[in-house]
């Protein structure tokens, strides 16, 4: 998937005349993998930047991307004398500022939405002025407080354009689905739950900033424009269930059948979402277009579900999955194994009930602790050095700190997550889902279903070789 982040900054410096590229490396060594040192870096580096830049951006920083930024950072400088500002969801956790010092030490950083900091730099850097914005800093300053965008609507479109021509897109969630041409899409900004796992709301926020209709219906023109036939709307909590629900997803689908853009399009939605839908607003999604809704559905015990304070039950989730069995939306679901309280027993009972569903596709993850979320600071207190513990290959060994309990070894886990992906993705299951699809739609699904069967978990199987240590409750 594209970096849409670096699109809305892009977007946003291009109002004032920046001339701005978007680099994927990600696409340009698709091979690379998460430990590797390499030694043609510098030359790859060096050929992708082209002319010399006036300032070099480098995101989006998460965990997992935190050795490769700096490999990043110093072939830029072997080359350049440009300014470097580094930004991304890692960037609003506290204790980012030992990390630039003592790791990355780029020029720049900047916690939170980007896109009023990044101006104000470039500004400041054209007038020969210190640049001082919410959100912005060096690393040997005060660490900042994540900065939010107040008025999604007055923000820039995201530069897609810049996606075409001579861009070569990084490889996850491929467009091989017989969906076309596929682009992400972001209608709104933050999260108001505080799931203790999850670092989605650090960096969005808590509050749910919203795009009006217009605004949707100016994007969707724009996406319209540039040719794409699938969006996959990425929101945290485009809806969420409230009093509001149904007018939400109405107002939605109007924006959309104003739009001249016609094509598919999958959301993320939390289940208890899906199952307060009215049949009207659930049939407008159908109708507009949806063809698949993504649900966090995580565990299969409502104490585990507890304990990661989830606010869900399983009742909730297999009613969400009855609720889009009937419709032609697909249903998928997204499990995490392992964590505090669970035990074998717990994580084969998550399993039974994806298999028992009536999904049409599920993913199973390994628990991960992103610093900042109320799981780490269960785990591993409130102030320790977690850059340490990302650099750790023991603890993390994909750059994410993996949970391992003393209930169960990491060996154990991966051993079972593969075998849940290969129980999960059948031909019976394949043959129903059959019905929901297009004609189009049926060869790359069924080859989908093969490829997530017998491969997908083999990004984790080196795990059962090594022996992380994770962190213990
Ligand atoms: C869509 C998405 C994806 C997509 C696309 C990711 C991408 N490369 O853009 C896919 C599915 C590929 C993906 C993969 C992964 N993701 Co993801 N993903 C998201 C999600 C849902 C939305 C991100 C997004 O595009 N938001 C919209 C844009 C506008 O916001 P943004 O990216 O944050 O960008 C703004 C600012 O961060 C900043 N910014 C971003 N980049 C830059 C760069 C510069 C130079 C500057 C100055 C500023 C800046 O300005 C932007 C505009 O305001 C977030 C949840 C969330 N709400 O953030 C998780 C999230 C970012 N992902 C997460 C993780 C862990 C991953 C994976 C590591 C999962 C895995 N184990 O494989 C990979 C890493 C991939 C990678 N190399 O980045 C975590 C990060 C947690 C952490 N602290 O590390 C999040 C927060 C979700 C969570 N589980 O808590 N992800
Ligand atoms: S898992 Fe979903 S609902 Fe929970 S905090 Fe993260 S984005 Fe919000």
């Amino acid at each position: 998937m594209p970096p849409m982040g670096l699109c809305y900054l892009a977007g946003a410096l291009r109002q004032t005349g920046a001339d701005c590229r978007i680099l994927d490396l990600a696409a340009r060594i698709p091979e690379f993998s998460y430990a590797e040192q390499r030694d043609d870096i510098n030359d790859i580096v060096a050929q992708e930047l082209g002319e010399q830049p006036a300032l070099i951006g480098i995101g989006p920083l998460v965990t997992a991307t935190l050795r490769a930024t700096q490999m990043i950072i110093r072939s830029c400088r072997a080359v350049s004398e440009a300014p470097i500002v580094v930004g991304g969801p890692l960037c609003a956790v506290p204790g980012v500022s030992t990390v630039m010092r003592e790791y990355l030490q780029p020029t720049w950083y900047i916690a939170g939405d980007g896109e009023t900091p990044i101006v104000e730099l470039w500004s400041a850097m054209r007038s020969g002025r210190a640049p001082s914005a919410p959100g912005l800093a060096s690393p040997e300053q005060r660490e900042p407080a994540p900065y939010r965008e107040v008025d999604l609507d007055a923000l820039a479109l995201p530069a897609r354009d810049l996606l075409h021509e001579g861009y070569r897109a990084s490889a996850r969630r491929s467009s091989g689905n017989g969906h076309g041409t596929v682009t992400p899409a972001f209608l709104s900004r933050g999260c108001p739950y505080s799931c203790t796992f999850c670092a989605a709301p650090l960096s969005a926020g808590r509050t749910v900033r919203r795009l009006s209709p217009a605004a949707i219906s100016r994007e969707l023109a724009d996406i319209f424009t540039l040719g794409y036939d699938h969006i996959v709307f990425y929101d945290d909590c485009l809806f969420i269930r409230s009093p509001q629900l149904d007018s939400r997803v109405l107002e939605f689908t109007d924006a959309l059948q104003v739009s001249p853009w016609r094509g598919t399009f999958q959301l993320e939605l939390r289940c208890d979402a899906v199952v307060a839908l009215s049949s009207a607003a659930l049939e407008a999604l159908q109708a507009a277009g949806c063809i698949q809704i993504n649900m966090g559905i995580e565990k299969a015990h409502v104490d585990t579900l507890a304990l990661l304070q989830k606010r869900l039950s399983p009742e909730i989730a297999r009613a969400a999955i009855e609720r889009l069995r009937t419709t032609r939306i697909r249903a998928a679901g997204t499990f995490i194994l392992g964590g505090p309280g669970e035990s074998r027993s717990h994580v084969e009972q998550t399993i039974e009930f994806a298999l028992s569903s009536h999904l049409d596709f599920a993913h199973f993850n390994p628990l991960a602790i992103y610093p900042g979320t109320r799981l780490f600071s269960d785990v591993y207190g409130t102030a320790p050095n977690w850059l340490d513990l990302c650099l750790d290959p023991t603890i993390a060994p994909n750059g994410d700190i993996l949970w391992a309990g003393p209930q169960m070894a990491m060996a154990e886990l991966v051993g079972l997550l593969a075998d849940a992906y290969r129980r999960f993705y059948t031909t019976g299951r394949l043959d129903r889902l059959k019905a929901k699809l297009r004609a189009n739609e049926i060869a790359p699904l069924s080859d989908a279903y093969t490829v997530l069967g017998e491969s997908r978990a083999t990004s984790w199987r080196h795990l059962s070789t090594s022996d992380p240590k994770g962190g213990v409750c």
